[in-house]
């Protein structure tokens, strides 16, 4: 018995030191032809996909010592809640989630992140990109466009080009773009700055951010790098993805006809927009020949445009069909705004400028609330409904963000595009039976109290 025993244990311990030798070297074989951790490895180095995405997932392990197995996880293997093997989440939206793109692999839409950003942003721009990797980007490999003011030094180029395999790309914006345009007063701008800044108004007194906010809201998608690109996602440092994103929402996008796609909607801080909402006001009723009769304008007014409610997509996130801002609605738009002057005599944002846009020139199925991604920027983000949190692979708290963005008081835009009457074309392909032209918006049948329910189609500002 006692031999037997031993003879046992022998050949246990055998069999566990093969699995080790085996484990070791094909460790030792992935490092000497992955070198990634040492920096320098071109797109033709990696081996086949499967290999590419075993020792990427490895590299960014061994980089960042922190919970990010889940992420790394072969997502061939992931089974998401479904029978077995079924690899698409039951809140899936679409039918692209099986595809997955090698880096220089052409992609089915030509697509990339857009990230402004400075010198000194690569450490936390680096975090935001191995999320994004690690939850999306290593199976699609989607390249990225890096733009700033000033040239990027080595350092910015090493740090970021390292965090991804896909290809990495790096702007420098034009001096014009990055300036007043001649029709503003500096003097009246530098005196609105300084007005601001003792009323505390949030980043009043800064001038970088008004340029950064005029570049963002009207001139980015015109840097040659973006010359080409159908729909972009803009990326910023310090961002956080916090679950899988199990499709191209690129794709998605492109199939189901989406302009604009967003995570967190909120209210903006009225004391950096004063004049806004007049503006708007006057350019609808300059240019009312822009403004589609089936808006979307309820979202941002609920009386009848006599007001901005403020509602406004958080843009530090945002997937965008770029076609609508390099349409004529949205060239003229922004133009008219600049001249009005509030970019640089106060401070308005990029946010709710899109946001604004969005409302005026699109319809309400050409807007897309990504709410299955987990998205965190500093000060606020959102995190699933506990459903789409259990099957999508989450590490945010589920309910804890969101009950405030869907339910509570501050971030209701995000819950209330989707409130938005049903337009003439979603009606007609419900029901190719009903003449929508007969049908009228009933905004009183909304669940929220608030609504005035007028009876035209859409709501007429310039008028007012
Ligand atoms: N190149 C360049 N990028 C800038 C400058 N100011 C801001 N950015 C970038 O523009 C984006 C938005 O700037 P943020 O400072 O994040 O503005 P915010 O998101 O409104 O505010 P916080 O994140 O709360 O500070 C980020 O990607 C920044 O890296 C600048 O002066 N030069
Ligand atoms: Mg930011």
């Amino acid at each position: 018995m006692g031999l037997l025993r031993l003879r046992l244990l022998r050949i246990v311990a055998l069999c566990f030191a093969v699995v080790m030798m085996v484990v070791i070297s094909h460790d030792v074989y992935l490092s000497t032809k992955y070198p990634y951790a040492r920096g320098g490895l071109s797109e033709g180095e990696f081996g086949g996909r499967f290999q590419q995405e075993e020792a990427w997932g490895k590299v960014l392990i061994n980089h960042l010592n922190q919970n990010l197995k889940l992420a790394y996880n072969n997502h061939n293997n992931i089974n998401y809640g479904g029978g077995k093997g079924q690899e698409q989440a039951p809140w899936h939206p679409g039918s692209t989630s099986n595809v997955s793109y090698a880096p220089g692999d052409p992609k089915p839409v030509k697509a990339a992140f857009v990230v402004l950003a400075r010198n000194q942003d690569y450490n936390s721009l680096r975090k935001a990109m191995i999320d994004l990797e690690m939850r999306f980007n290593q199976r699609y490999n989607y390249p990225y466009i890096f733009l700033n003011d000033q040239d990027f030094d080595e350092t910015f180029i090493n740090m970021t080009s390292k965090a991804t395999k896909a290809k990495t790309y790096y702007g420098k914006i034009p001096a014009e773009h990055w300036d007043y345009p001649a029709y503003i007063d500096q003097e009246r701008a530098r005196l609105a700055r300084e007005r601001m800044e003792e009323q505390k108004v949030m980043y009043g007194g800064s001038e970088s951010y008004r340029k950064m906010c005029y570049f963002e809201s009207g001139l980015f998608y015109k840097h040659p790098l973006l010359k080409d690109l159908e729909y972009y996602w803009r990326l910023e440092p310090g961002v956080e993805y916090s679950c899988d994103i199990t499709f191209d929402p690129f794709l998605f996008m492109k199939e189901n006809r989406i302009k604009y796609g967003y995570t967190v909607g909120v209210y903006e801080l009225s004391n950096t927009i004063p004049t806004l909402w007049e503006t708007v006001r006057n350019f609808t009723r300059d240019h009312a020949d822009l403004v589609p009769e089936h808006n979307s304008l309820w979202w941002v007014t609920r009386d009848g445009g006599q007001t901005y409610n403020g509602c406004h997509f958080w843009s530090n996130f945002e997937i965008v069909d770029l076609s609508f801002y390099r349409s004529r609605e949205y060239e003229t738009f922004f133009e008219y705004l600049s001249r009005a002057g509030g970019f640089f005599y106060e401070r308005w944002g990029d946010a709710p400028v899109h946001s604004i846009a969005a409302a005026l020139f699109l319809q309400k199925e050409e807007v897309h609330w990504f709410d299955t991604f987990g998205y965190f920027h500093p000060g606020w983000g959102h995190c699933p409904e506990e459903s789409a949190w259990s099957g999508g692979r989450c590490t945010c708290e589920p309910n804890r963000l969101d009950r405030f963005i869907t339910k509570g008081q501050w971030g209701q835009c995000s819950r209330q595009w989707s409130l938005l009457p049903d337009t003439p074309s979603q009606i007609r392909r419900a029901n190719p039976a009903r003449d929508p032209q007969q049908l009228k918006y009933n905004y009183n049948s909304l669940k929220d109290t608030t609504i005035p329910g007028p009876s035209v189609h859409g709501i007429v500002i310039g008028a007012v």
